[in-house]
């Protein structure tokens, strides 16, 4: 069992995504740990985005995470940070597959709706941050129904 840090950014809220994407990740089969909505300071969007802090993107970027609304989301299952990146696509909506919910609305790489931890340090990390709290352990009784 994997736990990964999702996130619907500002525009994903703006445009009223939210149920389609939360939808996706539940169908799929994963497990809904930790959900919250906050609009967040430029620290914690600092922090998370810390490792492209250098790229010429960085300032826009921290401004559009900081600018509304996002959706804080954890989310459990096997393999959980690959199945997830899987189900939100490539960074560039231009280039996701159909299918995927980058693929299937975005037509940008900067609003691209979505995050998504892309290995179990950084799924770590991102959850630590977002989630001080820590996030739910329980066990939906439909598993029983998704895996074998
Ligand atoms: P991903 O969100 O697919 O993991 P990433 O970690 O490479 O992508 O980048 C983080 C976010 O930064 C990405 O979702 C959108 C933004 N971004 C990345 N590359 C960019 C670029 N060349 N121009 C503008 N924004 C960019
Ligand atoms: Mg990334």
């Amino acid at each position: 069992m994997e736990t990964t840090y999702i996130m619907v950014k500002p525009d994903g809220v703006q445009r009223g995504l939210v149920g389609e994407i939360i939808g996706r990740f539940e169908r799929k089969g994963l497990r809904l740990v930790g959900l919250k909505s906050l609009i967040p300071s430029e620290e914690i969007a600092r922090a998370h985005y810390e490792v492209h802090k250098e790229r010429p993107f960085f300032p826009g970027l921290i401004k559009f995470i900081t600018s509304g609304p996002v959706v804080c989301m954890a989310w459990s299952g096997v393999g959980a940070i690959g199945v997830a990146r899987n189900l939100i696509g490539p960074t560039n909506g231009r280039d996701a597959p159909p299918g995927t919910i980058r693929g299937d609305f975005g037509m940008e790489i900067g609003y691209n709706m979505i995050h998504g931890s892309d290995a179990a340090e950084t799924a770590e990390f991102e959850l630590g941050l977002w989630f001080p709290e820590g996030t739910m352990d329980w066990l939906p009784d439909r598993e029983n129904w998704v895996y074998e």
